[in-house]
């Protein structure tokens, strides 16, 4: 009898200990795919390489994919991790907004729980953990508060928009929008994407400045700071002062944004956090530890017209 009581007891404490496994605090072990949109910009690949620092510093088995820009590639990853078998979570930071209910459906299916990274989907927000990201609308509307001031509220804007379809793109146009719309001089008088890239950029600040007289443009609004240094060369080979004859402002805070301020060459750029791998491998951790999470964890970002000042918060 006491025999029998005594495997009770072991089955006992062995089922409490079972039920109360749970994943170390920082991830440790973990097997996490990351599908990454591509290299399109600085910034992207300084967010690709903060997220694999920040796993190897956490002791996870990072799965990387690079799916140069193409959504397809994205599927594709995902579903071959859902495949492999000992996946723990995906990490995805989606490229445009729509087109991933089904493959969030497999992977909910599979018990895979997938965590969204700065760009957003359009798809049920049951279908994913939880969304890391900045504020978009917030940027466009920093970025355009700033202009506001800067041409008392007078402009005609040549705007750059991100990766149409992305919602990056979708909502920091919406923020600036907004602003510019409450001052009727504000005038937005060309917009085309320049896909994030430098080049294209510079192509399409290129070709508006030989189809528009450069006089009738005060400033460019660039989603992203690649293609605002793109702008730069551009206005700097039509024989302007890109700062000065025209102003110009974007989003990213990147290192060569710094040098374009410091030689006068910018005005004004929105910071944009590449470090959302923490929260993201934190959000991996409480969710298989059973915890429930917000839909969205903001990371934040200040509008910055100095080196000095990005400094100073920065020390
Ligand atoms: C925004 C991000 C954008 C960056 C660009 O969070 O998706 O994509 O602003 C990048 O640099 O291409």
């Amino acid at each position: 009898m006491r025999f029998v009581r005594w495997i009770m007891l072991v089955l006992i404490l062995l089922g409490l200990v079972l039920s109360g496994i749970s994943v170390s605090g920082q991830g440790e072990g973990l097997t996490i795919g990351f599908s990454q949109i591509g290299s399109e910009s600085a910034w992207r690949t300084s967010f690709t390489v903060a997220v694999q620092a920040e796993a190897e510093a956490r002791g996870i088995n990072l799965l990387f994919s690079d799916a140069q820009q193409e959504q397809e590639n994205q599927i594709a990853a995902i579903r071959a991790w859902i495949a492999q078998g000992d996946v723990d979570a995906i990490i995805l930071a989606p490229v445009v907004t729509s087109g991933w209910d089904e493959v969030l459906q497999e992977a909910q299916d599979a018990g895979i729980p997938v965590v969204i990274v700065d760009r957003n989907v359009d798809s049920d927000p049951s279908l994913y953990v939880t969304r890391v990201s900045s504020d978009f609308v917030h940027e466009g509307r920093l970025a355009a508060a700033w202009l506001v001031q800067a041409t008392s509220g007078q402009c005609n804007i040549v705007e750059l928009q991100g990766t149409v379809g992305s919602a990056a793109a979708t909502d920091r146009q919406t923020g600036f929008n907004e602003v510019i719309a409450l001052f009727s001089g504000m005038t937005i008088i060309h917009s085309e994407t320049g896909n994030f890239v430098r080049t294209e950029g510079k192509q399409v600040m290129a070709s508006i400045l030989a189809s528009e007289d450069p006089a009738n443009i005060c400033a460019v609004w660039a989603h992203n700071d690649d293609m605002a240094i793109g702008a730069i060369e551009a206005i700097k080979e039509a024989g302007l002062q890109p700062g000065v004859d025209i102003l110009v402002v974007s989003v990213d805070a990147i290192p060569d944004i710094f040098n374009s301020l410091d030689a006068g060459e910018t005005n004004a750029t929105v910071e944009l956090s590449p470090f959302m791998g923490g929260p993201a491998f934190d959000a991996v951790v409480a969710t298989l530890n059973g915890e429930e999470l917000p839909k969205w964890i903001p990371v934040a970002g200040k509008l910055y017209t100095t080196r000095a000042a990005y400094d100073a918060d920065h020390q």
